[in-house]
């Protein structure tokens, strides 16, 4: 075989193990959300702050419902983001602690507040590992990146 058109190949198939193919994000999520049985919820929580995650390497399940704490114990605002893991999950919704909560498919990015939390509900659905980082400038370079691995 061409030993280009082999690496391709072999690209293409890490790039799809490690869920940073194209898929797209879940489109059964709300079906999914729906037949989950919430009283099996599990509850994690991850901390922001100059300039980490923590923990820096999150693990979950597939298929179980999860409730993420995401806390900001720093005294400047920082962002959650990471665009794999948004499509890897079914989104149940977003809660603030103070003000209400918003449903919506996914989510492409979350930023808290200094001293604030807010609360991500959802169900892992696609195996693989996922970049976590703060996108906010300079932030990553100072150590504001962990993963996400669903399994
Ligand atoms: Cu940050």
């Amino acid at each position: 075989m061409n030993c280009r058109i082999y690496f391709f190949i072999i690209t293409l198939a890490f790039l799809g193990l490690s869920g940073y193919g194209c898929s797209d994000y879940v489109s059964d999520a709300e079906k999914r959300v729906q037949s989950a049985d919430w009283a099996k919820m599990k509850t994690e929580t991850v901390i922001l702050k100059e300039y980490s995650f923590i923990p820096a390497d999150l693990v979950l399940e597939k298929g179980t419902p999860y409730k993420l704490r995401i806390v900001n114990t720093g005294r400047v605002k920082h962002y959650f983001v990471s665009k794999g893991f948004f499509k890897a999950i079914a989104t149940r919704k977003l809660q603030s602690n103070a003000d209400g909560e918003i449903k919506a498919p996914y989510f492409t990015a979350i930023e808290v507040f200094p001293k604030r939390s807010l609360d991500l509900y959802f169900i892992p659905v696609k195996k693989g590992t996922y970049g976590l980082v703060c996108t906010i400038k300079g932030h990553a370079q100072k150590g504001m990146i962990g993963k996400i691995e669903i399994k």
